[in-house]
């Protein structure tokens, strides 16, 4: 503590110790020592600037008084002036008064706020000083945990072995129990921690909300829990009232099961929050490819009244787990099949909306398993779905319980190389491969650990904008485009599931699936000149099964009215066509019998398919003939 002049003690409002005074007349002034040529001066003229005691004070709603001092002035017409030197800026009000206010309402940790005070005569003296506050801040703190159930060696959930796992990313809030406002937010960190700067002398909830949010800067995402039952209502977690006095308060809570040992007694808080750290791993393993991806927002509606019937959404009908172009929903219905501790179940539904919002998925969906041969679309994305759980995971088992109080279920090792119908319409293929991509497990004729990097690059990049349809031949074909050295290792990963890529369209491909109708995968056809033919069968099932549907790529070269034809070879058939650009839909004519249409088409690659209707959910063998005219 230093005055420059005559000590002059005054009462202040915030007492303790002084930190420093200074004196200035003009920037130029010599330093203190030099000042006694100031004592020649009538003492009574000399001002002296005090700015209070440092002190401390607790983080509240009230505002913080600074007290300056009226310091021999005597006689003399002064003027204040309060500014902030350091710490997290404050509004003062009343700067320029002798003693201002300021809010802490800014202040989320215990620092140290200066001010200055400089008090200026008549004459242009001025001198100053400075006063250090401290605000303390209360936090509410803790740790946010959910019970996870994981599975038995048979993929039922093990009710013996639950534990507190942390919930990681998710909202926070501090609730303000006298009007119910969010007070403050925060998110959890990775080990499921929080803290919240609190007022004493108030009460609050802490909120705990079914949700991923970030929004400032790239990443983001947008990833919310919701029960589609109830109006899409956000899933949350409440505390007890808290009420903070002169202590922080550490709060740790649990999302309980709600299992009582036989059944679901009570609520099950838990679910959404294992529903949410599954895309919680989704989400950080593409982040670790792309530190800037955003993320479009994504609904995940899951309710323990969605059951394994089709019907209305909202009461819960779901039919299964699925993405349906603009949320996933998931199972919930106990004693029938629950999805949300079947982390890959989840984890697959989200690569269906990853696909359509970040890379690019052509599939017309269907329901489909493993053992089945698909269209090629459809191959590719649920092989890709499945790939992708067990990449997120680092788990290459993927388990679906279900049953009576969830006590059966099944797995798939997505490690596992199919020995039989393999090929570029097995999801099975497609899985194993993209997964031994990935993995640094060696087995069969995997060699190779790539990381999800460059899978996640051939996803985004040329996967997108492919001229063919998406499938194992396009991002075969791009993975090797970008790991050149890896080009003959991903060809022996290929060729150990009968698949030759070597172009996206699978121009090379030699194995038919069992019907010689299946090849080529893309038929070509001269505009103008003679009709293709093509054959649409349902030996493999109807629908999304391979054979249902064949495929004609062709390129307009000049943009122009063009005439497409496809005439079943019997009567009775019924072809219907569609082309498509990038995956993007140009046109599609499904008419009774015969199609004939005229279109206008701009310059570029298509892809045209043809089917007989009937195989949507029958099964019919259609040969047509299939012919493109310029007009
Ligand atoms: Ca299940
Ligand atoms: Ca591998
Ligand atoms: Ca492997
Ligand atoms: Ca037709
Ligand atoms: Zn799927």
């Amino acid at each position: 503590m230093k005055y420059l002049k005559f000590l002059i003690i005054n009462t202040w409002m915030i007492a303790a110790v002084h930190t420093s005074c200074a004196r200035s007349k003009s920037s130029s002034e010599p330093a203190p020592a030099a000042e006694p040529t100031a004592t020649n001066e009538d003492p009574s003229s000399t001002i002296t600037a005090n700015a209070g005691a440092d002190t401390t004070v607790v983080l509240s709603n009230q505002s913080v008084t600074l007290s300056g001092v009226d310091s021999n002035i005597g006689s003399k017409s002064v003027t204040y002036a309060w500014v902030q030197t350091a710490g997290t800026s404050v509004q003062l009000n009343n700067a320029n008064s002798v003693s201002p206010t300021f809010a802490t309402t800014n202040i989320k940790a215990t620092e140290s706020l200066t001010f200055q005070l400089t008090i200026t005569d008549a004459d242009g003296v001025s001198v100053s000083d400075t006063v250090v506050v401290t605000i303390t801040v209360l936090t509410i703190s803790g740790t946010i945990t959910y019970d996870l159930i994981n599975h038995t060696n048979a993929s039922a959930l093990d009710y013996s072995n639950i534990i507190q796992s942390a919930i990681r990313g998710a909202t926070v809030e501090l609730i303000d129990s006298s009007d119910s406002s969010i007070a403050e937010t925060t998110s959890s960190d990775a080990s499921g921690n929080y803290s919240l700067p609190a007022y004493t002398g108030k009460s609050y909830v802490i909120r705990v909300k079914a949700e991923l949010k970030k929004s400032d800067a790239a990443p983001t995402w947008d990833f919310t829990v919701v029960d589609n039952t109830s109006s899409q209502a956000l899933y949350v977690m409440d505390s007890a009232t808290q009420t903070v006095s002169a202590t922080a308060i550490t709060l740790n809570l649990n999302a309980s099961s709600g299992w009582n040992g036989s059944s679901y007694a009570a609520t099950r808080v838990a679910g959404p929050f294992a529903i949410l750290d599954s895309v919680y791993l989704a989400k950080e393993k593409i982040i670790s490819a792309d530190a800037d991806a955003v993320f479009p927002a994504l609904k995940l509606n899951w309710s323990i009244n969605n059951v394994a019937t089709s019907g209305d959404l909202s009461l819960g009908q779901i039919g299964t787990s699925m993405y349906n172009g603009t949320g996933v929903y998931i199972l919930g219905a106990a004693n029938s099949d629950t999805d949300e501790y079947d982390g890959h179940v989840i984890i697959h539904e989200w690569g269906h909306y990853f696909e359509n919002v970040l890379s690019r998925s052509d599939s017309i969906g269907g329901s489909h398993s493993i053992s089945q041969k698909l269209d090629l679309r459809v191959a590719m994305g649920e092989g890709f779905g499945n790939a992708l759980s067990g990449i997120v995971t680092d788990d290459s088992y993927y388990r679906d319980s279900s049953g009576n109080a969830q006590g059966s279920g099944f797995a798939i090792n997505v490690e596992t190389n199919p020995s039989s119908s393999t090929g570029w319409f097995s999801e099975y293929s497609v899985q194993s491969i993209l997964y031994d991509l990935y993995d640094s497990t060696n087995d069969g004729s995997d060699n190779l650990s790539l990381g999800f990097t460059p899978i996640y690059n051939a996803l985004v990049g040329s996967q997108k904008t492919t001229d063919a349809h998406t499938s194992i031949f396009s991002i075969a074909t791009y993975l090797k485009a970008v790991s050149p050295s890896n080009a003959s290792a991903i060809d022996t990963l290929l060729a150990s599931q009968n698949i030759i890529a070597t172009d996206e369209y699978g121009s090379t491909e030699t194995n038919n699936g069992g019907d010689a109708r299946n090849l080529p995968v893309y038929k070509t056809i001269t505009i103008g000149g003679s009709s293709v033919e093509l054959c649409s069968f349902a030996t493999n099932g109807s629908y999304n099964k391979l054979g249902n549907r064949q495929f004609i790529r062709f390129e307009i070269t000049s943009a122009g009215s063009y005439t497409f034809t496809a005439n079943g070879q019997v009567g009775g058939d019924n072809p219907a066509i569609y082309v498509r650009k990038q995956g993007a839909f140009v046109f599609g004519s499904s008419t009774a019998g015969n199609e004939s249409t005229t279109q206008n088409l701009a310059v570029g690659k298509y892809i045209l398919e043809a089917y007989e209707v009937t195989n949507i959910s029958g099964s019919r063998t259609t040969c047509m003939d299939v012919s493109i005219s310029a007009n």
